[in-house]
């Protein structure tokens, strides 16, 4: 699998998946998920109503997925997964790990093979970077999956130089 670095707006990508990162309660809010459902429009959110009806009465769990298709997004469809808020008292890292591999699962059920990631929980989350970055790149490395690339889609100069960084590391 290749992984490519973006700098740029996940909303733009032409690419089979998109991944969102969601609350548990899949009825939006600001960053990624603001955008995704923004430009998406209301398909999106209709679905993420019904998955609340029948499968998530409680919210989504951090750390799981679950997908969507995409409204008028470029691409096909959405899958939605809940970051860990990051704490300095507890390692929270297991749930991160989770987002990606669960949302490479569900690329794989759908037979989506380009999938585009944001940094699952360095934003509102309050993730730092760096470690996101880690964290997302060597989860990602190390699944068994059959997506061709794994697209990540930094917003902003400093995320793209941080995410290039760590995986010039991992190579
Ligand atoms: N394309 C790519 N990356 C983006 C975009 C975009 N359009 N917009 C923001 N980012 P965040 P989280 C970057 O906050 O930390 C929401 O309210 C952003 O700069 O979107 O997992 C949800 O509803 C940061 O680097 O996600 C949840 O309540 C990264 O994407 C909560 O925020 C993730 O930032 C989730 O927080």
């Amino acid at each position: 699998m290749e992984i490519t670095l973006v700098q740029g707006d996940i909303t733009e990508q032409r690419v089979d998946a998109v991944v969102n990162a969601a609350n548990s309660s899949l009825l939006g809010g600001g960053g990624v998920d603001g955008a995704i459902h923004r430009r998406g429009g209301p398909e999106i959110l209709a679905e993420c109503r019904a998955l609340r009806a029948d499968r998530y009465a409680g919210g989504l769990p951090a750390g799981q997925a679950v997908a969507t298709t995409a409204g008028r997004l470029p691409a096909r469809w959405v899958i939605h997964t809940v970051g860990p808020v990051y704490a300095k008292s507890e390692d929270r890292s297991h749930l991160l790990t989770s987002c990606y591999a669960e949302s490479l699962k569900v690329a794989d059920s759908l037979a989506a093979r380009v999938v585009a990631f944001p940094a699952v929980s360095a934003g509102v989350y309050g993730w730092p970077m760096d470690d996101a970055a880690r964290i997302a790149l060597a989860t990602v490395r190390a699944a068994g999956t059959r997506v061709t690339e794994a697209r990540f889609v930094l917003f902003g100069a400093e995320a793209y130089r941080v995410f290039s960084d760590v995986l010039a590391r991992l190579d």
